[in-house]
C-alpha cells in the first residue's frame, strides 16, 4: 500500500520534464553576451542581458545575439564579433523568432481516431500508443519491421540520442535522414578520396582566395553570408560560377560557365586534361601526398578541348582561360553545393572537383581546398553523430573493434549494436512497399513535400500500418498523413549543439518557452526510452551537456576528435570550436583547416584520385518531354518545405507567394506563353500549375522551379547517385505549356 503511494506521488517524467520547459529559460551559465576576441562586450549576467547563440536555418552557422526581457527572448540582431558572420545576417535570421509564434504549432500530441481525424490526447496516450504499436509491429515482422527517417536540423545531441534509442535501445537496423538529400555525395566523395568525410575549409579561406571556382552552388541565394565573405575578400579574386543557369551568383562573377545540366564531370576532366597538357600541376604534391595519379592522367587523355565543347557547351578558349586562372592563381579554392551533389553521376563530379585541388596542390594552405558546403544547420552533426550512415562518433557499423569502443564507452552490451550499414532513405522507402517496413517515425523533415517523386512517396506512406511524425507544426505535409503527431519544440526553446560548414561546433539556446505540452525533441527522445523499457540504457543521457560529454568521448582518436572541448562554456566562450580540437592539443586558433602537413586519413596518409566514365543522363529530354526541369532554392528568404518560413510576415513580403516556372523566351514564343500567363509544368509522373517567368536566366530547353513550392516534387524522377543514394534532384524531362479548360487548378 505504501509503496503504490510513494509511485503515484513521484511526478512521472513526462511530467518533469514538461515543468522544466515552464521553468527558467537560458541558463545562467550561457548567460553569456557573447566576447569571442573581435571585440568587447561587457559580461552582464541579467535576465536583460543578451546571449549569443547559432542560427537554426542554413548550414553557414551564424551567430545571433538575442535579447532578453525578463530572460525570455524579445528580438536579436547578428552577432557582431563572431568569426563566422562578423555581424550580418539573412532575412532568415533576422526573423527567426517570429517563426516560433504561430497558429498551427503543435501543442500536444495528435492520434488519428476511427473517422480519420487527428485529436489531441495526453504524454502518457501518446506514449503508450507509440510503444504498442510499434513493438507490436517488431513482434509480427521483426525488430527490422520499424524504421526512422531523421534529420540535419536538431541538435548533435539530440540525433545521437536518436540514433542511440532507435538502433541500441529499440532494435531498428534501418534509419536514415533528409542529409540523404543533401550530403550524402559529398560523405562519400571524402571518405573515398580522402579516408575520412572532412571538408577541409574555413570561412577564412573565402577572404584568402584568389582564384574562387563555384560550382552548382548559388551562394547569393543559399549562403548569403558565405557570400558577403567573398565580398570582403582583399584580393579581387576571380570568381568562376559553374551553373547552367544565370543565378544571382553567376551575375556576380567574373566569370560564368553555363554548362549543360550534368555534363560537369565531363568540363572537370577536361580541364584536368588541359592542365596536364601544359605542365600545371604540382608534381612534388601528387608525388608526396597522392595516389594514382597516372590512372588519372590516362582517363583524363581523352577529353580534349573539342570533346568538352561539344559534351558542355563551353567552347575551348574558355576552358583554356579557365585553366590558366587555375594555373596562374595563387591560392585556388573549389565550392560545391547541391549543383554537384544531387546528381546520378554526383560523387565522381565532387571527385573531380576534389581530382583538380590535388593535382595543383591546392589544399591545406589557405585560400585553397576542394570545399563541400553543407546545407542545413547541423547537416555535419548529423553526419558525424546520428548513428545512420556511421556509427556514433565517424565509426563504421561493420568494424568490431569500432562496435566494442562505443559500447564501451556508452556501457551498453556490444550485441545491441548492429554490425551492417542502414538501408538508405530511397530502400526504406522501398522497404515500404515490399512490406518489410511497416512502422515509421518521421523526425524534423517533411518528406511528403521534399522527397524525389512525391506521389510514390504518399503512396508508399500511406501503406504503413503506423506512422509517427515529430515535428514543431500539425499542418505539414507530413504531419498531416501522421497517425501520431508528437509535438517538438523548436530552435530557440532548447539547448544543444550544431556543427557548420566549415566544422565550427556552436551552441543553440533556450530563449523562448515551447507552446502548451511540445517538448524539445531530446525530452521526447528520453520518454520514448523510459515507456519502451530500455531507459537504464540512457542513464547517463540526462541532458544535452551530459551527452555532449558522451559525444567527446565517442570521438576520441578519431579525426573528428573533440576531446579538447571542455564543455558549453567553453564553445559559447571561444566563438565555437572547429573539429578536430583533441585534448592537451594546443589552444585551437579561431579558423583552421585540415592537411595543413599533407596528411590525409587513408592507412598510407595519401589522397586518391577517384574518377570512371561518365553515364548517360536518365529520362533526357524527349519529343514528348522537350524541356530539362532544374530545381533548387529560389530566394533568401524562403527555407525548403516553408514550414518555417511561411510563418513571417516580414519573410513572406520577400518572395512570389505562388509557385513560378522560370522559361526562356525562345521556348516560351515556341508554345506562345507570354510573361505571366498560366501554364502547366508536366512530366511523365504528374503535372502542376504555374505563372511563367519568362526569363534569359535559364538556358533554352531548360526551366526551373524553386523546390519551396509544394507541387514541385510531383515531376522529379526518383533516380539515385550509385555510390552515395542521393536522389539526382536536378534533372527530368519536362514540357510547358498554357493552362487549358480541361485543367482543373
Ligand atoms: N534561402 C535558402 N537557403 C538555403 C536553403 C533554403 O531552402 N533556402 N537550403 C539549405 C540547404 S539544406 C542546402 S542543401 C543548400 C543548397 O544550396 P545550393 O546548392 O546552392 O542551392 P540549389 O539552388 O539547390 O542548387 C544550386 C545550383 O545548382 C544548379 N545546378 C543544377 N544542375 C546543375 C548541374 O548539372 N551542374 C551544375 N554545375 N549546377 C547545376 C542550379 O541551377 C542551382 O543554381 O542551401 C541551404 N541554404
Ligand atoms: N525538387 C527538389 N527537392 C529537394 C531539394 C531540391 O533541391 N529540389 N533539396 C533537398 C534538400 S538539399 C533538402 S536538405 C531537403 C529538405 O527537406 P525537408 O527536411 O523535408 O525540409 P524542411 O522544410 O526543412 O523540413 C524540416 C521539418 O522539420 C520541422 N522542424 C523544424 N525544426 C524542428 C525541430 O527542432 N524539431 C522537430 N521535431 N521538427 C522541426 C519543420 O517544421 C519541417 O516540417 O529537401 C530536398 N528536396
Ligand atoms: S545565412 Fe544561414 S545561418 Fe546565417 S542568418 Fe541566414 S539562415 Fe541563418
Ligand atoms: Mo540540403
Amino acid at each position: 500500500m505504501n509503496h503504490t503511494s510513494t509511485i503515484i506521488e513521484r511526478p512521472s517524467l513526462w511530467q518533469t520534464l514538461l515543468r522544466q520547459e515552464d521553468g527558467p529559460l537560458t541558463s545562467d551559465l550561457l548567460l553569456q553576451p557573447g566576447r569571442f576576441g573581435l571585440g568587447q562586450v561587457p559580461a552582464k549576467q541579467a535576465p536583460d542581458a543578451t546571449t549569443a547563440m547559432i542560427c537554426g536555418f542554413c548550414s553557414t552557422g551564424c551567430s545571433l545575439t538575442v535579447h532578453l526581457k525578463n530572460g525570455e527572448a524579445i528580438n536579436l540582431t547578428p552577432t557582431v564579433d563572431y568569426p563566422v558572420n562578423v555581424g550580418m545576417a539573412c532575412p532568415k535570421g533576422w526573423d527567426a523568432l517570429t517563426v516560433l509564434k504561430a497558429d498551427d504549432r503543435a501543442t500536444a500530441p495528435l492520434v488519428r481516431d476511427a473517422n480519420g481525424r487527428q485529436r489531441a490526447v495526453d504524454w502518457p496516450t501518446a506514449l503508450k500508443l507509440f510503444c504498442e504499436r510499434m513493438k507490436d509491429i517488431q513482434r509480427r515482422h521483426g525488430p527490422e519491421s520499424v524504421a526512422f527517417l531523421g534529420t540535419g536540423q536538431i541538435a548533435t545531441e539530440e540525433m545521437a540520442l536518436l540514433g542511440s534509442l532507435a538502433k541500441f535501445g529499440m532494435g531498428m537496423i534501418h534509419g536514415d535522414g533528409n542529409t540523404r538529400q543533401c550530403m550524402a555525395t559529398a560523405v562519400v566523395a571524402y571518405k573515398q578520396s580522402f579516408g575520412f568525410d572532412a571538408p577541409p575549409y574555413t570561412y577564412d579561406d573565402f577572404e584568402q582566395s584568389d582564384v574562387i571556382v563555384l560550382v552548382g552552388a548559388n551562394l547569393c541565394i543559399a549562403h548569403p553570408i558565405m557570400w558577403q565573405r567573398i565580398c570582403r575578400n582583399p584580393h579581387q579574386p576571380q570568381i568562376i560560377v559553374v551553373d547552367p543557369r544565370k543565378t544571382e551568383t553567376a551575375m556576380a562573377a567574373t566569370l560564368h560557365l553555363p554548362l549543360r545540366p550534368k555534363s560537369d564531370l565531363v568540363l572537370f576532366y577536361g580541364l584536368a586534361h588541359l592542365l596536364i597538357r601544359d605542365g600545371w600541376i604540382d608534381g612534388e604534391f601528387i608525388a608526396n601526398h597522392t595516389d594514382g595519379f597516372e590512372e588519372f592522367q590516362r582517363h583524363v587523355a581523352k577529353y580534349t578541348p573539342e570533346r568538352v565543347a561539344e559534351t558542355t557547351g563551353i567552347d575551348s578558349p574558355t576552358l583554356e582561360r579557365v585553366a590558366r586562372a587555375i594555373h596562374e592563381g595563387r591560392r585556388v579554392s573549389f565550392w560545391w553545393t547541391m549543383g554537384v551533389n544531387q546528381s546520378y553521376e554526383g560523387v565522381r563530379t565532387a571527385q573531380s572537383l576534389i581530382n583538380l585541388a590535388l593535382m595543383t596542390g591546392n589544399l591545406g594552405r589557405p585560400g585553397t581546398g576542394a570545399n563541400s558546403i553543407t546545407g542545413q544547420c547541423n547537416a555535419m552533426g548529423s553526419r558525424l553523430f546520428s548513428n545512420t550512415t556511421n556509427l556514433l562518433g565517424g565509426h563504421d557499423f561493420q568494424n568490431a573493434e569500432h562496435r566494442q569502443k562505443v559500447a564501451r564507452i556508452l556501457d551498453i552490451p556490444v550485441a545491441s549494436i548492429p554490425n551492417r550499414p542502414s538501408w538508405a532513405y530511397d530502400q526504406i522507402i522501398e522497404g515500404i512497399l515490399s512490406e518489410k517496413i511497416r512502422g515509421l517515425w518521421v523526425v524534423a523533415t517533411n518528406p511528403a513535400h521534399s522527397w524525389i517523386n512525391q506521389h510514390m512517396l504518399r503512396d508508399v506512406f500511406s501503406r504503413l500500418n503506423f506512422l509517427v511524425v515529430q515535428d514543431m507544426y500539425t499542418t505539414t505535409e507530413t504531419a498531416q498523413m501522421a497517425d501520431l503527431l508528437l509535438p517538438a519544440a523548436a530552435w530557440g526553446e532548447k539547448e544543444g549543439t550544431l556543427i557548420n560548414s566549415e566544422r565550427r561546433i556552436g551552441l543553440i539556446k533556450k530563449v523562448a518557452r515551447a507552446p502548451g505540452q511540445s517538448l524539445a525533441d531530446f525530452s521526447i527522445f528520453r520518454l520514448i526510452a523510459e515507456n519502451w523499457g530500455c531507459g537504464e540504457m540512457f542513464r547517463r543521457w540526462t541532458s544535452p551537456e551530459a551527452v555532449f560529454q558522451l559525444l567527446k568521448e565517442l570521438s576520441r582518436g578519431q579525426p573528428c576528435d573533440i576531446t579538447g572541448i571542455a564543455d558549453y562554456r567553453m564553445l559559447d566562450e571561444r566563438g565555437g570550436v572547429q573539429w578536430p580540437f583533441a585534448e592537451q592539443s594546443p589552444d585551437p586558433a579561431p579558423q583552421r583547416r585540415l592537411f595543413a602537413d599533407g596528411r590525409f586519413y587513408h592507412p598510407d596518409g595519401k589522397a586518391r584520385f577517384m574518377f570512371e566514365a561518365p553515364t548517360e543522363m536518365p529520362e533526357a529530354p524527349s519529343t514528348d518531354f522537350p524541356l530539362l526541369l532544374l530545381t533548387g532554392r529560389g530566394t533568401a528568404s524562403q527555407w525548403h518545405t516553408q514550414t518555417r518560413t511561411s510563418k513571417s510576415a516580414v519573410l513572406r513580403q520577400l518572395y512570389p507567394p505562388d509557385v513560378y516556372v522560370e522559361i526562356n523566351p525562345v521556348d516560351a514564343r515556341k508554345s506562345g506563353i507570354r510573361p505571366n500567363d498560366r501554364v502547366v509544368v508536366e512530366s511523365q509522373r504528374g503535372k502542376l500549375a504555374a505563372t511563367a517567368f519568362v526569363t534569359h536566366s535559364v538556358q533554352p530547353g531548360q526551366v526551373f522551379v524553386p523546390m519551396h513550392y509544394e507541387a514541385v516534387n510531383r515531376l522529379t524522377l526518383a533516380h539515385f547517385d550509385p555510390y552515395s543514394r542521393q536522389p539526382s534532384y536536378k534533372n527530368c524531362a519536362v514540357r510547358v505549356r498554357p493552362v487549358e479548360n480541361h485543367d482543373r487548378e
